[in-house]
């Protein structure tokens, strides 16, 4: 049967997403939305029959037909809405963060944990990302050897009003922890942040860009240039170098031009852009292993594992120094 969907958070991913459902993927449709924005959430809706539009998120869980959720809202709304989809046993496709910090994020490991099964798949959908897809391959068949490190370019237009200095680690960097925990299979352990002179096209106060390392229990190191108002282009890259070669993603080379004395290609200006298919391919596949009664995809677990990375992160960005990540033990359930 279609995969009745209840999608909180109806800004610009979760409007993006509803659409998605509806244009792009198959087996689901959106029969209920929720945003505080009680405006936001009626236009939504009103473009798919049948939806309901609701401010409270625990009112569009109970409405009719919902089986699975999507969560849209910002990263600190997550938790209520993850505890309340569990306290019905609701399948959920929960966008980055999990949550921002690693307490939050252990408290809903732990309710998932009481509840006995995997129910989340978090949006970490770089995963799905057909260019991350073929790194992580080749990288898995070993014939690169040992992976030694991984440089990583994340580079946003601008920054949004509300982004603080911290939010380039918890609300960006979040992706290489899951990304660079992922292409190598190994835990990240500790976390230093270089701060070079902000940009003069940052918004006052933003410490913007920064360079971030991160040490892995398999002896890698990962860093990451976070650079979230480079003012040129989305870009985000990634380079391996491992024992016996290197591999690289996201040199945007999928059409070059030659005119007049020069040669160049275009540079997406945002992630709908840049990873339209990642998100296609994410939410296809949360929709098919829902409807086979499978959780697939980032777990809580992973979740968990890039906000403790996060905020240690953010302490090493405040205090300054090498600040050491403390996971709790990893639970049968996410082996
Ligand atoms: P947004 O601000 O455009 O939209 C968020 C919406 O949630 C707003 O309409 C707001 O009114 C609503 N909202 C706020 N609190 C709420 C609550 N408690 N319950 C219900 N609705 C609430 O933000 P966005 O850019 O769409 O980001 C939403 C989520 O998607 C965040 O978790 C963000 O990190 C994530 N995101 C992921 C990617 C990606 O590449 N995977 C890209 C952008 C954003
Ligand atoms: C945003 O929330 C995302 O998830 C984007 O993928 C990332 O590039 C951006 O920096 C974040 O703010």
């Amino acid at each position: 049967a279609t995969l009745g969907v209840a999608v909180i958070g109806t800004g610009r991913m979760g409007a993006d997403h509803v659409r998605r459902i509806h244009e792009v993927i198959s087996g689901a449709r959106v029969v209920a939305v929720a945003d505080v924005d009680a405006e936001r959430a009626k236009a939504v809706a009103a473009r798919v029959d049948g939806c309901s539009a609701h401010t409270d998120p625990a009112a569009a869980l109970a409405a009719a037909d919902v089986d699975a959720v999507l969560i849209a809202s910002p990263g600190p709304a997550h938790e209520a809405t993850l505890l309340a989809a569990f306290e019905r046993d609701l399948p959920v496709l929960c966008e980055k963060p999990l949550t921002p910090d690693a307490a939050s994020a252990l408290r809903v490991l732990e309710a998932e944990l009481r509840l006995g099964h995997r129910r989340v798949q978090v949006g970490f959908m770089r995963r799905y990302d057909p260019e991350y897809a073929k790194l992580k391959a080749l990288l898995t068949t070993g014939q690169l050897g040992r992976p030694l490190m991984l440089h990583n370019r994340h580079r946003n237009v601008a920054s949004p009003p509300f982004f603080t200095s911290s939010m380039l680690i918890s609300d960006s960097v979040a992706h290489e922890a899951d990304a660079t925990r992922w292409l190598l299979d190994h835990e990240i352990t500790a976390v230093t942040v270089l701060r070079p002179a902000p940009s003069a096209n940052a918004p006052d106060g933003l410490r913007d860009p920064q360079f971030v390392v991160f040490e892995t229990d398999g002896g890698a190191l990962s860093d990451v240039e976070i650079f979230v108002n480079c003012g040129f282009g989305y870009q985000v890259q990634a380079e391996v170098v491992c024992e016996r070669g290197t591999a690289r993603i996201g040199d945007g080379h999928a059409l070059v031009t030659n005119m007049a004395g020069r040669w160049g290609g275009t540079i997406a200006q945002d992630w709908t852009e840049r990873f339209e298919t990642a998100y296609d391919r994410e939410l296809q596949a949360w929709v098919d292993a829902t409807r086979r009664g499978e959780v697939t995809g980032p777990s809580v677990w992973d979740g968990y594992a890039a906000a403790a990375v996060c905020e240690a992160g953010v302490r090493a960005l405040e205090d300054g120094g090498r600040v050491e990540v403390e996971l709790v033990g990893k639970p049968a359930l996410y082996a």
